[in-house]
């Protein structure tokens, strides 16, 4: 017999998902185990004590797949391999079984909206007109329309045959043609290959890009910068997730988060209202946008904008719809560089407050792999040293083309490249993520910012995550923002039932005088603060 729901005082109907608190690996850049320089599954299980100790629930894993590594893994070879860089299945179902030993769930990166040019059913689909796969893909005999890829230039291309295909990110990322019911097959099959294996749920990529409008209109002039807002607005795409859930993911205990890029936060609860019996949670891009201007480069944010997006989330859904809380993952700059402030004075005071910021919000919180080492952008200066295709499309289409002066192109990178999260862990002040030449290069500060230096940040996310568990009010608790106007202070209340508990962040590396109660914060980044808020001070008050 099914166990009733629990229901929450305020109302939300409680799941371990969102209880959760949920760890990113990136594969290619945790650990290195057998000296080849590229960070493996091995590696993950040798640092599987590192992750545990934070007393996070699950661990989300990025592309282990085999792949020709386009774009690192997000271009998929064989959905059923294990990348051999990254070891062999034996290794995966080793580590997934290590995970759950360790009482962690595991889920897995779902990457269905594209395709490797190097997998199987493209190659099919390629070869002729009337190969049986040709309709896996979209294929035109024109270039319909003037849609770009996210990547850069233009998101057809034309083929052997004549035809173009579309690729919403690079040319070697066809997009799959999800109006085809055998690709939807083909899909839910894979899913159940690795549900059975025991994963714990997925990660989806870009999913709401899945289904077209296959009128093919052109972009919208005033969505040309950010044409994620057009792809994501298909016609499918409810159907196609309704049917995936109702097939698949309905069958087994699963937890889905799916990566909601263009997704609107007033679209956001089509995707997550779990009356709609779509996806679990999706990654809503609001809060990482806010230093994006209108062109998509890096202009200055303002903490109230911060805290707008935070309240409009939680404005927007409802008991029926559960959030997620990110501030950076592989996609984005390093957390403390991009919202605290990475100078040696403020680095690890304004990591742990970013850190309280997370894992205090309503949603399922994920944290992403060397935040919790203080880990900082890089200060990149020649086009060399990045590895990330979008930043060399970039270069190539707008610094040689003269259009832009490569000082702004590399202080536009080097607020925003995907690079700075992708270098390799720094166990060690020797580095100490191989014994080999890395595949990409450590951030040159490896010796003084690695996971030893780090033990303190590392030490405060694991007391918040302990005080998360402990606390219902931290996880459903209703969330009212004290001071949106604040322009240095965040102080909001979660509260559930007769618990409240009250959070004050500065922001700042100034003394600010705020109105904070007279007893001792629960969970502070300074020992007994009491009286005004010191640089980047942050506080955890129970109130009952
Ligand atoms: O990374 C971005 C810019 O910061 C985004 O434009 C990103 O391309 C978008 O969020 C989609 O990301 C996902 O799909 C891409 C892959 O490159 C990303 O790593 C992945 O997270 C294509 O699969
Ligand atoms: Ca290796």
């Amino acid at each position: 017999m099914q166990t009733p729901d629990e229901i929450t005082p305020n109302g939300y109907v409680r799941r371990w998902w969102k209880e959760a608190v949920v760890y990113q690996v990136y594969p290619r850049s945790f650990y290195d185990s057998n000296g080849d320089g590229i960070g493996d599954l091995r590696g993950i299980i040798a640092k599987l004590d590192h992750i545990k100790g934070l007393g996070v629930d699950v661990i989300w894993l990025s592309p282990h797949f085999d792949s020709p590594n386009a774009d690192n893994g997000y271009d998929i070879r064989d959905y059923r391999r294990v990348g051999t860089e990254f070891g062999t299945m034996a290794d995966f179902d080793a580590l997934l079984a290590a995970i759950k030993a360790a009482g962690m769930r595991l889920i897995i990166d779902l990457v269905v909206n594209h395709t490797s040019d190097e997998h199987a059913w493209f190659a099919e689909s390629r070869s002729s007109r009337d190969n049986s796969k040709r309709d896996y893909y979209i294929w035109s005999d024109h270039k319909p329309n003037d849609w770009t890829s996210i990547f850069g230039g233009p998101a057809w291309t034309q083929d052997k045959s004549g035809d173009w295909y579309l690729h919403l990110f690079d040319p070697k990322q066809p997009d799959l043609n999800w109006d085809n019911p055998a690709v939807r097959q083909d899909v839910y099959d894979l899913m159940r290959f690795w549900l059975d294996k025991g994963v714990d749920g997925f990660r989806m990529d870009v999913i709401p890009f899945i289904s077209k409008d296959k009128t093919f209109p052109d972009l919208p002039e005033d969505l040309r910068a950010k044409p994620q807002y057009v792809y994501a607005n298909g016609p499918h795409v409810h159907d196609y997730l309704h049917e995936m859930n109702r097939d698949v993911l309905s069958q087994y205990d699963v937890m889905t988060v799916g990566e909601a890029f263009g997704v609107t936060l007033a679209d956001t609860p089509k995707l997550v209202d779990e009356r709609r019996q779509e996806l679990d949670m999706i990654f809503q891009f609001a809060a990482v946008e806010v230093d994006r201007g209108p062109d998509g480069r890096w202009t200055p944010w303002r903490l109230t904008d911060l805290k707008a997006v935070f309240a409009r989330q939680d404005a927007a859904l409802d008991r029926h719809c559960w959030p997620t809380v990110f501030l950076s993952n592989h996609d984005n700059p390093r957390i403390v560089s991009r919202f605290g402030d990475d100078s040696p004075q403020w680095r690890e005071k304004s990591a742990m407050l970013l850190a309280t910021l997370i894992l205090t919000m309503k949603g399922t919180p994920f944290i992403y792999q060397g935040d919790e080492m203080g880990l900082t952008n890089c200060a990149f200066s020649d086009i060399s040293q990045f590895n990330d295709l979008w930043t060399v499309n970039a270069w190539r289409e707008e610094v040689e083309s003269g259009q832009w002066p490569p000082e702004a192109f590399f202080a536009n990178q080097n607020k925003l490249s995907r690079d700075h999260a992708r270098m390799p862990i720094p166990w060690t002040a020797d580095g100490g993520f191989t014994t080999g030449t890395p595949w990409f290069a450590l951030n040159p500060n490896f010796a003084e910012i690695n996971a030893t230096t780090g033990q303190g940040i590392y030490d405060h996310y694991a007391r918040l995550i302990a005080l998360r568990h402990a606390n219902p009010a931290l996880v459903y608790g209703d969330y009212e923002d004290i001071a949106p106007d604040h322009p240095q202070v965040f102080a909001y209340r979660r509260t559930l039932g007769d618990t409240s508990l009250l959070i004050i962040l500065n922001f700042s590396s100034n003394t600010v005088a705020f109105d904070c109660p007279a007893q001792a914060p629960v969970v502070t980044n300074y020992d007994g603060s009491t009286g005004a808020l010191a640089g980047w001070d942050a506080r955890i008050y129970r109130l009952d």
